[in-house]
């Protein structure tokens, strides 16, 4: 019987995660709370001590039928007659560790690229711990923060291995209770998934490590609420035609004009009320609220939430953080507009926070922001870059992609052309008006439309958010038409007004709207 990796608690030896707490006790009550193995790493006591501590903790973990595995030191695992070891890329090579302590031993792992793991399993290391999955404090000397992404690369990459459903896959590195379903979720490759999480300061370093363990476990048998609540159907043709949208989109219109879902928008100061009317007009229900400590009571309404970077403050980015973990916990929608991503330090630190802090559904942005999303931007772009706009369709098109794929989301770069993807199926759309880039917030409030769609469409998230695009787009283009239009000033009263037209048509079953897509 393989071990069960469910929980894999990693002990810490040093004074800002124990507190001066009993390691034994944590130990205990994490077992209790859950955890299904233990390796105990102690990386500053003396050996006489390490060989102490460890056949304490052994004595709990044979009580509770737990494997206890030793981080590095092969002697002291010897010496208390332990399940197994840990080894990092910097120790003892497997083909030793494993003529020391023969066949039965669990040696574990460290990998954090597709070449350590591919070494390791060919090598026949029972499990890899792979990671660093994000920066941790705890460990402060890691090689690379890999993220989710990084974890299912390698994921894909080894299921290709022979014999390698037999190598156990764990991650590593700043996973709590907040982002472990994301990480999880995010991580999976279609061949071979995480069979647990390896956790030292979310257990070690909790007030409560017996509740906090039971909590993750929870977690991580549970399916997370936004992936039960994304039905994306495996049936979803490559490409989207004319015909396709021609067939779907006017039903969805008609379905949120029918609906009026709750659209919450924390959103800057600049386009709150433009972004209430669009809403109103594409038939959402709107509400302004940047108040994180009211999201959870928001997000049991249905609706759906956009987070927008627009007025960057640390005070807004914990409000955006729980909001964000709020609609997570029960499957709502999130879009985020990642405004001026790139452009200063905080907002580079605001997209990763808000990156790791939780999942999105959308992530949208222009040209720029989606570069520095993507994480091209800045010192890699110059020379190849010199300023907005330069990417072709068809660099836009493989970057979108991209993105989506390693998010596991869609993404949306706007512009000119708004290029659209779910990491698989990839859509331009041409249409839309120069006068949309002449008033404030209009990518604001597509964002905001796109999150309405959202709320009433999760058949096939893609979809919902192609809807959205047309429905604004082809409204800007009807208002610029209109006689009474002759710049931006007239054009939005225009637009809202042909917002909602299209809207009540879409409620009557009017279908001709849709013809205009390009
Ligand atoms: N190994 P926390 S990261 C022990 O990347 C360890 O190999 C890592 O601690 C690796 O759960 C890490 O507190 C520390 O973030 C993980
Ligand atoms: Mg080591």
């Amino acid at each position: 019987m393989p071990p069960n990796y469910t929980l894999y608690l990693v002990t810490d030896s040093t004074a800002p995660i124990l507190k001066g707490r009993d390691l034994a006790k944590i130990v205990k009550d994490a077992i209790d709370g859950g955890v299904t193995i233990v390796q105990y790493r102690d990386k500053t006591s003396d050996t006489a001590d390490l060989i102490r501590t460890a056949k304490e903790l052994h004595k709990i973990t044979k009580a509770a039928g737990v494997p206890l595995l030793i981080n590095d030191r092969i002697d002291v695992a010897l010496a208390v007659g332990t399940e197994g070891v840990h080894i990092g890329q910097d120790d003892i090579d497997i083909a030793t560790a494993r003529k020391i302590l023969g066949p039965e031993a669990i040696i574990g792992v460290t990998a954090s690229s597709e070449e350590e793991a591919i070494a390791a399993v060919k090598g026949g290391a029972n499990y890899l711990g792979l990671g660093t999955v994000f920066a941790t404090p705890t460990k402060e000397n890691t090689k690379s923060i890999i993220g989710a992404s990084g974890v299912r690369d390698i994921l894909s990459r080894i299921s290709q291995l022979p014999n390698s459903e037999h190598v156990g896959t764990v991650c590593i590195g700043g996973i709590n209770a907040a982002n472990v379903q994301r990480v999880l979720y995010q991580s999976h490759s279609p061949d071979k998934s995480l069979d647990g999480v390896a956790v030292v300061s979310a257990i070690v370093g909790a007030d409560e490590p017996r509740t906090a363990a039971q909590h993750l476990y929870d977690l991580i048998l549970r399916a997370p609420a936004f992936a039960r609540a994304i039905h994306q159907p495996s049936s979803l043709t490559a490409t989207i035609t004319t015909d396709l949208i021609i067939a779907q989109v006017p039903k969805i219109a008609k379905a949120l004009a029918e609906k009026t879902p709750l659209c919450h928008n924390m959103t800057n100061l600049v386009v709150q009320n433009i972004a209430a009317n669009v809403a109103l007009c594409v038939g959402a229900s709107p509400i302004m609220s940047n108040n994180g400590l009211e999201a959870p009571d928001l997000a049991k309404l249905g609706g759906a939430l956009v987070i927008n970077m627009g007025t960057v403050t640390p005070e807004g980015l914990s409000n955006n953080l729980q909001a964000l973990r709020a609609y997570n916990a029960v499957g709502g929608p999130v879009v985020f507009d990642p405004v001026g991503a790139g452009a200063t330090q905080q907002r580079r630190n605001g997209v990763k926070t808000l990156m790791a802090g939780g999942y999105f559904d959308l992530i949208k942005g222009n040209e720029m922001e989606i570069k520095a999303v993507a994480g091209v931007s800045g010192e890699q772009m110059r020379g190849v870059d010199s300023g907005p706009g330069t990417l072709s369709l068809e660099e836009k098109c493989a970057m979108v992609r991209s993105l989506a794929g390693r998010e596991r989301c869609l993404a949306l770069m706007t512009g000119s052309v708004d290029v659209l993807s779910d990491g698989r199926r990839t859509v331009a759309v041409m249409n839309g008006h120069g006068f949309l880039g002449s008033i404030t917030g209009s990518g604001c409030t597509l964002g905001t439309t796109a999150a309405a769609y959202l709320a009433v469409h999760k058949e096939d998230t893609l979809m919902a958010v192609l809807a959205a695009m047309l429905h604004f787009e082809i409204a800007a283009e009807r208002a610029a038409a209109r006689d009474e239009v002759r710049g931006p000033g007239t054009f939005v009263p225009a637009w809202l007004d042909e917002l909602h037209l299209i809207k009540q048509s879409s409620l009557k079953g009017d279908e001709e709207w849709v013809r205009e897509a390009k």
